[in-house]
């Protein structure tokens, strides 16, 4: 390769969710954005919670990327991303407000699909309508706008600079969904008119930010800048590679970042893996180490495990080595981030799963079919407490042995470096090594 040829840089990082969402990506994100020129979003959309503490306050983004509050990191709301114009303004506003300006540093992709007021109305009803076989959805409309996506039916950003064209795909739209609200769901119909004029509306406000922004991402790459691509969700929660049914409707694992931006594979030079030291899943589907007793009430407690969107209690259990390294195979982990070790601070012992028993064999591989999950029973290995606070721990070596037992096992099991351990929600609360 010529040595002046920049086509190549590998200087596009993707952050990952290694379980089932909620690990601490956002806190982790923002942490890195110093490092880095842009941050991308790249799938899913305000059914994401990414919770970021500094200085006194504590801020839950929904939509834009988690790289705002560092003045000088531009922020891309990529493709693959599926938009809620009225979400989307209000994180603006909150942003504003806390003394950020958002003019040249925040990019919309003029790909991005909409969330329209009916894909949200269809989640909700889908929803009710499969009773105890529910999904448990955030209700955002996520899943209905993918299928419009991927029906090619969807309505983009760049739809909205045009009203005419808006106006008829809305129409074509609207004629199936309507019948389906009015007939299936005996509901009253949505006014196209109505429609259109808020959405009108939403493209002035926002049409400042819309950018092709595939060009822009690698035509910043080739030119020498870093990116990070913040996944929102979780690896088991993809659709493709997650336990489906029990999934969202995007691609949150790493491959999903070069669809959902636009950048070309070849940029990504590494991915960090973001793994909560216990786990959590919000919403339905099967989860082998969940602790229905008061362990899992006190892992939920101490965690303040709650949606970051919806506020639904989180089910928690132990950490599951089976589900982690099957996600570190799908997302080509090169390093780990360890997180909210802290919260396992108190406890006598602290379990690991090291694999299933599934009819008297334990299977090599982690089944995503959830048949096969929801009969998997978990074989633990069990480690000391370290029943020493780790809050102010500044290294791992300041850190109680047996919490550094518990760390060398995961790596040694895992084989991939553990570069980060988060030991609290601050930004300060973050030990490298
Ligand atoms: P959806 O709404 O169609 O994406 O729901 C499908 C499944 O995906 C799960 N999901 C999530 N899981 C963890 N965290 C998410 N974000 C919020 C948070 C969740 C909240 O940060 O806490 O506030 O409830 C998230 N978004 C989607 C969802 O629970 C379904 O299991
Ligand atoms: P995300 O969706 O992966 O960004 O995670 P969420 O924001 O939904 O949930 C993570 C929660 O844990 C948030 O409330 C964070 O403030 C908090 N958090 C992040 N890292 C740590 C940590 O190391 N320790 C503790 N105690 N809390 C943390
Ligand atoms: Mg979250």
């Amino acid at each position: 390769m010529n040595q002046t040829d920049q086509s190549h840089t590998r200087n596009a990082t993707v952050i990952v969710g290694m379980q089932f969402g909620d690990e601490g990506k956002g806190k982790l994100v923002d942490y890195l954005s110093e490092k880095y020129d842009i941050v991308v979003r790249y799938q899913g959309g305000a059914n994401a919670g990414h919770t970021i503490c500094f200085e006194d306050k504590t801020v839950v983004l929904h939509l834009i990327p988690s790289g705002i509050f560092h003045r000088n990191c531009t922020c891309v709301i990529g493709n693959g991303v599926v938009i809620d114009p009225d979400e989307l303004l209000k994180e603006i506003e909150t942003v504003r407000k806390l003394g950020y300006e958002v003019e040249d540093r925040l990019y919309i992709s003029h790909n991005a699909h909409l969330i329209m007021p009916y894909h949200k109305f269809l989640d909700s009803a889908s929803e009710e309508s499969k009773g105890d076989q529910k999904i448990g959805t955030t209700g955002r409309g996520i899943g209905p706008s993918y299928m419009d996506k991927f029906a090619r039916k969807g309505i983009r950003i760049v739809d909205l600079l045009r009203p005419n064209v808006l106006g008829e795909k809305l129409r074509a739209n609207l004629a199936y969904k309507n019948s389906v609200i009015t007939k299936i769901y005996e509901k009253e119909q949505l006014d196209v008119e109505q429609i259109v004029t808020h959405y009108t509306d939403f493209d002035r406000t926002i049409d400042q930010f819309v950018k092709n922004t595939q060009c822009y991402l690698n035509e910043q790459l080739r030119a020498g800048k870093s990116v990070l691509l913040e996944g929102a969700q979780g690896s088991l929660l993809d659709v493709d590679h997650g336990t489906y049914p029990f999934v969202t409707s995007s691609n949150p694992t790493s491959g999903g970042a070069c669809t959902g931006s636009g950048i070309a594979p070849t940029h990504i030079g590494s991915v960090i893996g973001v793994c909560k030291a216990y786990m959590t899943r919000v919403g339905n589907g099967p989860f082998p180490t969940e602790l229905k007793d008061e362990t899992g009430a006190k892992l939920g407690k101490i965690g303040h495990e709650f949606g970051a969107t919806t506020g639904r209690p989180r089910r928690c259990g132990w950490l599951d080595l089976v589900a982690l390294k099957y996600s570190l195979a799908v997302n080509g982990v090169t390093e780990l981030a360890i997180t909210k070790l802290d919260v396992l601070d108190t406890f006598d012992e602290v379990k690991i799963c090291t694999a299933y028993q599934l009819d008297g064999k334990s299977p090599k591989d982690f089944p995503t079919d959830v048949e096969t999950l929801e009969a998997a029973k978990p074989v633990y290995k069990t480690f000391e407490g370290w029943k020493t606070s780790n809050v102010n721990a500044k290294s791992f070596e300041e850190m109680h042995p047996n919490a550094q037992k518990y760390l060398a096992y995961l790596e040694e099991e895992l084989g991939v470096p553990i570069k980060c351990i988060s030991v609290g929600p601050k930004r300060d609360q973050t030990i490298f090594r």
